[in-house]
């Protein structure tokens, strides 16, 4: 049975505020006219702040800061900008335990994940683009290359202080200045980072942080001060921001949703691979947009691979995120609770076989079982559709060519998994698969130096690595 003991002496590391401001210019700010919404704790359902909404006013007073630090940002040498940088990675190191607890908080995640990789990933961002600001020169981003301007930025909630520190440390890397919109269920670490900026003594405007909901990131995005627009989120929202921008000047990079097959082989070590099966949906609740939400498994194996993912899912802890044995924490809201839910009773109805281990839930919060479905097949709505959640579709193969073309039959392209110990395999299959990232017996490994981003209607552009710079700078005749 599972005991709901709040973890008191760990949240006692964050300095939570009742209420919260903007940040723009350099300084917290009350909004212009915006009403102001609360975020919770989707593990207790308790208020944690009171945050403001930009209105409309408010997104100008941040383009508008944006721009006219803009002016000295980008005259600033490569080496002052990459000193910032370096301040910041190192001052995110330091307020490490601040940053994990806040996440797990705000979000839902388990402790373990948010101290082991948001905030240690989140700060190697900053350190790699550091290290990128005073040789850009030498990273073959073509002629004459230039930072965009003001870019407006909006992320999710699924990964807060990760999704943030891929949209700034680039950007401001290569001279740009930045408005950036956190998710509304999870501004907190957007937030404290503010605070970063602030101690790291960058200069007032670089960095605004604007809270609010989807209105707000629409008033961001469409806004005409702004000269290129990054967003990560929903296949939904991309296309509007898409739609919102076509034919004005802003360039655009969108990372949205993912369906990614985890491709099992009957010569892979089986043990191995039921790790990498349970990492690669379960890590975060499934909330990963990259997530291998569908095992594509070896017929010939398929029976062996079920029972242990089974076993393996038996011991898996649910519950408390700041609990540091818990491996999946809360769902993070209700509203994604209720699609998880409704997406899993259609999988039921279209005939899949449902399976979830037997434990108890919190009484209080949003949770889910880690629920995998058998008896899957390509044209059920859980073969097809994002889930975002702790939920697993199995379905089978026989050959490598029936396994990549069940593979790339999605809407999406951003990830797969291969595990097999067949490296001629390995390189066929990467190349036929339609994924922007392909891991071989591993999964969900992230590293700033290697570019991620998809295909099809998984967004485009690239974030990390050199192609990730590529997307903050305009190159060709001067403006
Ligand atoms: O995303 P939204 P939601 C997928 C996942 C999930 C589904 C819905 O399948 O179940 O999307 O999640 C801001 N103009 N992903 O509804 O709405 C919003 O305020 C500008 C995959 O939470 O896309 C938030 O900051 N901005 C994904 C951000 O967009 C707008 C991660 C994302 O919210 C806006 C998240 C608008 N019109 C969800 N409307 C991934 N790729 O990792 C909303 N926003």
């Amino acid at each position: 049975t599972f005991d709901y003991a709040p973890a008191p002496e760990s949240r006692s590391v964050v300095d939570l505020k009742s209420s919260y401001g903007l940040f723009i210019d350099g300084e917290f700010v009350d909004s212009r006219g915006g009403t102001p919404f609360k975020t919770i704790s989707p593990a207790t359902e308790e208020v944690l702040a009171e945050v403001s909404e930009a209105s409309q006013e408010d997104v100008d007073r941040a383009v508008a800061a944006a721009r006219t630090a803009f002016r000295s940002w980008s005259r600033l040498s490569g080496a002052d900008r990459g000193k910032y940088l370096f301040r910041i990675a190192r001052i995110m190191q330091e307020r490490a335990r601040e940053f994990a607890v806040l996440e797990s908080l705000d979000n839902g995640k388990p402790i373990k994940e948010s101290r082991d990789v948001d905030v240690p990933i989140a700060a190697a961002h900053f350190f790699y683009h550091a290290g990128w600001a005073d040789k850009l020169a030498y990273a073959s981003l073509g002629d004459n290359p230039r930072p965009h301007g003001v870019v407006g930025q909006v992320i999710p909630w699924n990964f807060p202080l990760l999704m943030l520190s891929w949209k700034i440390a680039p950007a401001l890397a290569t001279g740009n200045t930045v408005v950036l919109k956190p998710a509304e269920t999870t501004p907190l670490t957007a937030l404290l980072f503010a605070e970063v900026c602030q101690q790291a003594d960058l200069p007032p405007g670089v960095v605004n942080i604007i809270t609010g909901a989807g209105p707000t990131g629409q008033a961001l995005v469409g806004h005409e001060g702004v000269d290129k627009v990054a967003f990560t989120g929903s296949t939904a929202v991309g296309k509007a921001i898409a739609r919102t921008i076509a034919g004005t000047r802003k360039k655009a990079t969108l990372e949205l949703g993912g369906k990614a097959a985890n491709i099992v082989f009957d010569d892979s070590p089986v043990d191995q691979a039921v790790e990498g099966i349970v990492t690669g949906i379960f890590f975060n609740q499934g909330h990963v947009c990259c997530a291998g939400s569908r095992l594509l498994v070896q017929e010939s194996i398929a029976e062996e691979v079920e029972a242990k993912l089974k076993a393996r899912l038996a011991t898996l802890r649910v519950g408390d995120p700041l609990d540091k044995n818990t491996d999946i924490g809360a769902i993070n809201s209700r509203a994604q609770l209720d699609r998880i839910t409704e997406l899993a009773q259609v999988g039921e109805d279209e005939g899949a076989v449902r399976w979830a281990p037997e434990c108890e839930l919190p009484a209080n919060g949003f949770w889910f079982r880690p629920t995998i479905f058998t008896g899957v097949s390509q044209t059920h709505r859980i073969a097809q559709e994002e889930i975002f959640g702790p939920v697993l579709s199995v379905l089978t193969f026989r050959t490598p060519g029936e396994a990549v073309a069940k593979a790339n039959n999605t809407p999406y392209g951003l990830s797969a998994g291969i595990w097999t110990e067949k490296g001629s395999r390995i390189l066929w299959m990467a190349d036929q698969l339609k994924a922007g990232v392909v891991w071989a017996n591993t999964f969900n490994k992230f590293d700033p130096a290697s570019p991620f981003g998809g295909y099809k209607e998984s967004g485009y552009g690239r974030e990390g690595g050199r192609h990730g710079l590529s997307a903050y700078v305009t190159t060709g005749a001067t403006r």
